[in-house]
């Protein structure tokens, strides 16, 4: 095994773990019968070549060290998505909460977004995991977002890549924009947050009872349609 591929095995182990833990919250949730703020979780090990250009880009060298492990927060990323922009403060809370990790910063792109117009909250957190070698700290930067700032935030990272942060002045105005309507959008949907779980509720229950055509009792269950 290579001396990188070395190096990330615990990220690898920490994105694994948080991302069971994570997804365990929303499961929480569900058996109470609660609407979850969290609607999905994923996660990833930033790829040895987003590594690479990072370090170019901050001046760090390239090489599994300490110094790396201080200076990007990110080779290990979680991401949380909700619906609402409030449940980013209640997962927020949530975080602070825990037991099993320390926030040691956190970012707020939401009311001060960035000039991309990127809106995210980021926290970073430093987590333990425990390996053969004894217990590991492990820094692991957490984006939480709505469902419409992921959607943005996809997209202009693929233009990102396409055109290298460089984007055409048309182009950059209309992300720009785009990102602004975004934000309309979700506080549109903010102010019928009621009327929205009220009727997630009722399908939701409605799903789970013998006889609806979505239940799993069902012969065929979801398959069915
Ligand atoms: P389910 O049952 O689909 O909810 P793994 O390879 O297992 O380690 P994982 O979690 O499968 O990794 O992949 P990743 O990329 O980290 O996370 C993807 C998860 O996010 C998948 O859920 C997707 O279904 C879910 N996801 C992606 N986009 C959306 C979306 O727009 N809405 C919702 N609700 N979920 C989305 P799982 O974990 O496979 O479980
Ligand atoms: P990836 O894996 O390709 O997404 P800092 O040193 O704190 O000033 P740093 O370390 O870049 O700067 O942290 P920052 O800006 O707080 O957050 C870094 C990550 O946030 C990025 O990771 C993106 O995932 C996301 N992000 C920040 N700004 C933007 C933006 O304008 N557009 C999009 N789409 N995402 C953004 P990377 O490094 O890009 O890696």
């Amino acid at each position: 095994m290579g001396q990188w591929d070395r190096f990330l095995v615990p990220y690898k182990q920490a994105v694994d773990e948080l991302k069971v833990k994570f997804k365990g919250m929303r499961g929480q949730y569900e058996t109470d019968s609660t609407n979850s703020p969290i609607e999905f979780v994923t996660g990833r090990v930033k790829p040895l070549a987003s590594i690479y250009d990072k370090s170019l880009e901050k001046g760090i060298p390239f090489e599994p060290s300490e110094k790396l492990a201080r200076h990007m927060q990110d080779i290990a990323g979680l991401r949380m998505m909700c619906q609402f922009v409030g449940d980013i403060q209640t997962v927020v809370e949530l975080l602070r909460q825990r037991n099993d990790l320390r926030i040691i910063e956190e970012k707020d792109y939401i009311s001060r977004e960035k000039k991309s117009g990127y809106r995210s909250y980021h926290v970073i957190v430093e987590y333990p995991v425990q390996t053969i070698r004894g217990e590991k700290k492990i820094v692991v930067e957490i984006q939480i977002r709505t469902l419409a700032m992921n959607f943005w935030a996809s997209i202009e990272h693929s233009l990102n890549y396409k055109y290298k942060g460089a984007f055409p002045e048309e182009i950059q105005l209309r992300l720009q924009r785009a990102a602004e309507a975004a934000f309309q959008l979700d506080e549109e949907m903010s102010q019928i947050r009621d009327e929205i779980q009220e009727a997630q509720a009722y399908f939701n229950e409605y799903k789970e009872s013998p006889g609806s055509r979505f239940s799993a009792d069902r012969e065929g269950g979801r398959g069915e349609r």
